[in-house]
């Protein structure tokens, strides 16, 4: 038995986190078990990678170092939360996942399409999302969100060109994968947000 893996994409303040408590509580009322995990993280291994990644830091880390993190992160995150959740009969509901580094790794850093495509290979294998909801939001409206939020982190500090990259690289997989992608205007009010999730959390349930 396979349960559901459902991963939540966008750039910052796109409103993933905002939206992930409301899918799984809905997920649950029809029934499902449900795991909510994030990335870069979720298990303590991956969580300290996650703090590495994040922090502001004096020495500049550089862009191999950050792929090489990020991958390390998902290695131990598919091993010992993901796949075994999924071999339970789980659903798992990842805020980010690979997409995320084709685009912040792959289109905001300029890293090499093959050596991301190996890793992928060698890390995700066929540990594959089976929907991925993709938050879209003009960059400066997502900026705007974040930075209400909290101190910016060592990646949100790039400029908006960085996150322009990102956006479009997102638009476009979505555009190439049109079976896994859903992509939702995330501009508007939260609620507004929620009633266009509602028509695929249906669709969602309808999977046998
Ligand atoms: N990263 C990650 C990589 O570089 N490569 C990788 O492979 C992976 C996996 C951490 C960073 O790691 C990078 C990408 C990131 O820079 P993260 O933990 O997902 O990734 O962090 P962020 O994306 O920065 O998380 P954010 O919190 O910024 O974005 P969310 O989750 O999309 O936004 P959310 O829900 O927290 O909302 C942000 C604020 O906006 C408000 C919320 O209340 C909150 O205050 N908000 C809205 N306000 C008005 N209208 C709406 N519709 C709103 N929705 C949310």
């Amino acid at each position: 038995m396979r349960g559901r893996f459902i991963t939540l994409e966008g750039g910052e303040g796109a409103g993933k986190s905002s939206n992930l408590d409301w899918l799984a509580e809905r997920l649950r009322a029809a029934g499902k078990t449900v795991l909510i995990t994030r990335e870069p993280g979720g298990t303590p291994l991956a969580e300290s990678i996650r703090h590495v990644l994040l922090a502001p830091t004096d020495e500049k880390m550089a862009d191999d170092t950050e792929l090489l993190l990020v991958f390390a992160a998902r290695a131990q995150h598919l091993a010992e939360k993901i796949r075994p959740a999924l071999e339970r009969g789980d659903w798992v509901l990842s805020d980010r996942f690979v997409d995320a580094t084709w685009a912040y790794q792959g289109a905001g850093r300029g890293l090499n399409r093959d050596a991301i495509a190996r890793l992928e290979q060698l890390v995700v294998r066929d540990t594959r999302p089976d929907m991925t909801l993709l938050f879209d939001v003009p960059v400066e409206v997502g900026m705007a969100r974040a930075g209400k939020r909290a101190a910016l982190d060592r990646i949100e500090q790039e400029d908006s060109a960085f996150f322009e990259r990102i956006r479009q690289c997102y638009l476009e997989r979505a555009g190439n994968e049109p079976d896994r992608f859903r992509v939702l205007d995330a501009s508007c009010d939260l609620e507004q947000v929620r009633t266009r999730l509602q028509p695929l959390l249906e669709e969602m349930l309808t999977w046998k």
